[in-house]
């Protein structure tokens, strides 16, 4: 009986073993499976962070032209002190060349000069009061800067004038985009 219970224990002994095994093997398999979706969203991490250097490597489209500001706050200014002016600049951001064909403002006590370094363009108002307005046709190398000298006449509605105002200046690109420059001012007599 002795024998036959050792026999016994001999031949459990490797299908323990064999057991014990599975149960390893199934634990390792477990372990793995439990490891992979840490593995996989550290991987989709990686990956979602990938698309950011690859947009600031992307090419400069050709052609952008953007505003440094956009809005101008004179505050209170008196009609008695006379004209305001502002210079509201805007550069190519493209990788061309630009033209810029026009510049016209919202009203006719405002107008707009076209500078850029040592050039001075037009002094540009409100499109058909006086006459249609020439074209500015002035270009833009790439990375270069320009600026309107945004002037303003608190008088030029007399008494009507007074309180709050908004006026506008556009400046259209060839073929493309504007930029809009508003400014607000508070005309007190
Ligand atoms: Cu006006």
């Amino acid at each position: 009986m002795t024998r036959s219970a050792t026999v016994a224990n001999k031949r459990s002994s490797p299908i323990l073993l064999i057991a014990g095994i599975t149960l390893v093997a199934v634990a390792l398999v477990v372990a793995v499976i439990a490891a992979k979706p840490g593995a996989d969203s550290s991987a989709s991490a990686s990956r979602a962070s990938l698309p950011a250097p690859t947009a600031a490597a992307a090419p400069r489209p050709a052609q952008l032209l953007t505003a440094r500001e956009s809005q101008f706050d004179f505050g209170s200014i008196s009609m008695a002190a006379g004209k305001v002016s502002h210079r509201f600049w805007f550069r190519n951001e493209g990788s061309n060349p630009l033209s810029i064909q026009r510049i016209y403002t919202s009203c006719m006590c405002t107008t707009a000069t076209f500078v850029k370094g040592m050039r001075k363009i037009g002094s540009y108002g409100m499109p058909g009061h006086g006459g249609p307005l020439p074209d500015v046709n002035e270009s833009l190398a790439p990375g270069e800067a320009a600026y309107v000298d945004v002037v303003f006449d608190p008088a030029a509605h007399g008494p009507s004038g007074l309180g709050r105002t908004e006026r506008v200046v556009t400046i259209e690109r060839a073929g493309g985009e504007r930029l809009q420059f508003d400014f607000v001012a508070n005309v007190t007599p």
